[in-house]
């Protein structure tokens, strides 16, 4: 049966604007006459001629609304031109495997139905973001004219006549006037999990979990907060890695995640903090809704930040097979994420990147060659197997460097410590607060610290003094292609290194997240605890930006 394609009218919604990954709104935005119609015409349309005759990526991590916008897509890319979709059965697909699939299937592009780390349900968030035929998340020209088109959008075409049951793994082709468009359904986990088969040792791995050496089994817990990385986990850490089945909770995908606020921090992700605080397991680790943030954390739940992980990770690069295979190039962070990693890279002699928040920053730097390992404070951590974060991945190598150093966590950190020195490191949130006052705290401040003698001044607290070295408004200019991205977050850097970093968060769905980082480096006192090493600066950073007045908030939301 041949179907055909309507072109159906529409008008511009305000606000269509991609933020630091996706666009991000309310369940209830999303689904108004035509909303996320325009948004997905506008990002299809983004990709001029290159669209007809393409194949592209459709998957999503299962919270609400996802499955509606997966057929919805189906019915637009059909119209638009588009010749294959790959859609994950029952719209499932962690970003990190969207990202894995657009590069072996040399796609021209992904959806992901996600608003990642947001609460999800009816009364909370949906979103959707395009990630680029390098697998990685759409650069800001790219976003750009996602906005403008939505703007200015008129008309969305649409086959309506195609029903696809998206429940089921197979490949379906259907005559869209006159030319074949094929939808393939496809297991979620099967080609993120070859993927990871490649990258690690997966049965050095399983003895070592297993005990076979060691003869004491790895004690896990790992948390996949009812987020899309459930069905990961279980292939992965139950059938590949033979961990037992008390190892895993929260595998079940749920519109609503259960209740859970998948964002794995030290505040959402409680359950497990409490439990691996009892004593009883070696290694703690969760996920975020969509896959590619990780928390690791060890006995009695010792905390790794994100900054030593990748640190870490930078250090012990010869536990993981595939970067004994495809060489180390160089490392990178975005901005606010403390610098210990640069300390590797300086010792290993490697290339050392500062880029602005995002992931897609880091995705121009991997294709031309020059990175290997990168990561966010926000519990990002990645390689260049892919153009993601990627959580699973993370923790799995984390499990390769303790089968490698023979230590548990903990140890492994003093040892890192004890070699480079340790950041100390913390991130205040405050979410929700007004957004006006929020701008004007950041316009005041932005004021502050560019004005002349602000360089050279001394703040004092605590017993401690601190000089200002350098203040900007940061700003990256990419080193391959070139483009500029400026006002990436007020800055302010201090002589022996420490740094107060205060932005607005670009993924929030309603009003304004301050976003408040403290770095502070010591050489030699590694051993004390980050909070009551931080409170000095922390005090500053509420002085210098006047927090507390302009947001009418005493206590952040989020601490980590
Ligand atoms: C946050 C994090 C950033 C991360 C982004 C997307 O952005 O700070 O590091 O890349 O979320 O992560 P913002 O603008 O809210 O600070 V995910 O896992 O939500 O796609
Ligand atoms: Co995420």
């Amino acid at each position: 049966m041949s179907l055909s394609a309507e072109t159906v009218q529409t008008t511009p919604y305000e606000g269509q604007k991609p933020g630091t990954s996706g666009l991000r709104k309310k369940v209830k935005v999303f689904v108004q006459p035509n909303y996320t119609e325009n948004f997905v015409q506008a990002t299809l349309s983004a990709n001029g001629a290159a669209l007809t005759g393409s194949t592209l990526v459709v998957g999503g991590d299962g919270r609400y609304y996802c499955k509606e916008a997966a057929e919805l897509i189906v019915r637009i890319a059909a119209a638009n031109g588009v010749s294959k979709l790959l859609v994950g059965q029952n719209g499932i697909l962690s970003t990190p495997a969207v990202s894995s699939l657009i590069r072996h299937n040399k796609a021209l592009g992904g959806i992901v139905l996600t608003a990642s780390h947001n609460p999800g349900g009816p009364e909370n968030d949906f979103g959707i973001k395009f990630n680029c035929e390098n697998g990685g998340p759409a650069p800001d020209a790219f976003t750009n004219s996602i906005h403008k088109l939505t703007t200015e959008i008129k008309e969305y075409k649409l086959v309506r006549g195609l029903q696809i049951d998206i429940s089921k793994v197979g490949v379906s082709t259907f005559d869209i006037a006159g030319k074949p468009f094929t939808v393939n359904v496809i297991d979620s986990v099967a080609d993120y999990l070859r993927l990871m088969e490649e990258i690690f040792d997966m049965a050095k791995l399983k003895e070592f979990v297993s005990g076979k050496v060691t003869g004491k089994p790895l004690k896990m817990r790992i948390d996949a907060m009812n987020g899309v990385t459930g069905p990961y986990v279980n292939e992965i850490f139950l059938k590949s890695l033979g961990a037992s089945e008390s190892c895993v909770v929260h595998t079940t995908p749920l519109p609503d995640f259960g209740g859970l606020h998948p964002d794995p921090n030290l505040t959402y992700a409680k359950d497990l903090v409490d439990t691996v605080a009892q004593g009883d397991y070696d290694i703690g680790a969760a996920f975020d809704g969509d896959g590619d943030r990780n928390m690791i954390i060890g006995q009695k739940a010792f905390f790794v930040t994100p900054s030593d992980s990748l640190a870490v990770i930078a250090h012990y690069l010869e536990a993981i097979p595939y970067f004994k295979r495809n060489g180390v190039q160089g490392f990178a962070r975005s901005m606010p994420t403390a610098s210990a990693v640069d300390l590797v890279g300086k010792k290993l002699g490697k290339e050392v990147f500062e880029v602005p928040t995002g992931w897609k920053y880091f995705g121009n730097l991997m294709d031309a060659g020059r990175l290997c390992l990168c990561g966010e404070e926000s519990f990002g951590t990645g390689s260049n197997h892919i153009r993601e974060k990627d959580g699973i991945w993370a923790v799995l190598a984390w499990i390769s460097v303790m089968q490698h150093t023979g230590k548990g966590i903990e140890d492994i950190l003093k040892q890192h410590w004890s070699i480079y020195g340790r950041n100390y490191f913390t991130r205040y949130d405050y979410e929700e607060c007004a957004s006006d006052p929020c701008n004007e705290m950041m316009d005041t401040m932005e004021k502050t610290i560019t004005a002349a003698g602000f360089v050279g001044k001394s703040f004092s607290s605590g017993g401690k003094t601190y000089r200002v070295k350098e203040a900007d408004n940061f700003s990256y200019t990419d080193p391959v292609d070139k483009s500029v991205a400026t006002k990436q977050g007020l800055r302010i850097v201090f002589e022996d290194g420490s740094r107060i970093v205060v932005r607005l968060s670009g993924t929030g769905s309603s009003g304004a997240t301050v976003r408040l980082y403290i770095d502070s480096y010591e050489k030699e006192n590694v051993l004390g605890q980050a909070s009551v090493m931080l409170k000095p600066l922390i005090d500053i950073a509420l002085e210098i930006s006047q927090l507390p007045k302009f947001t009418g908030r005493n206590a952040p939301t989020v601490i980590t």
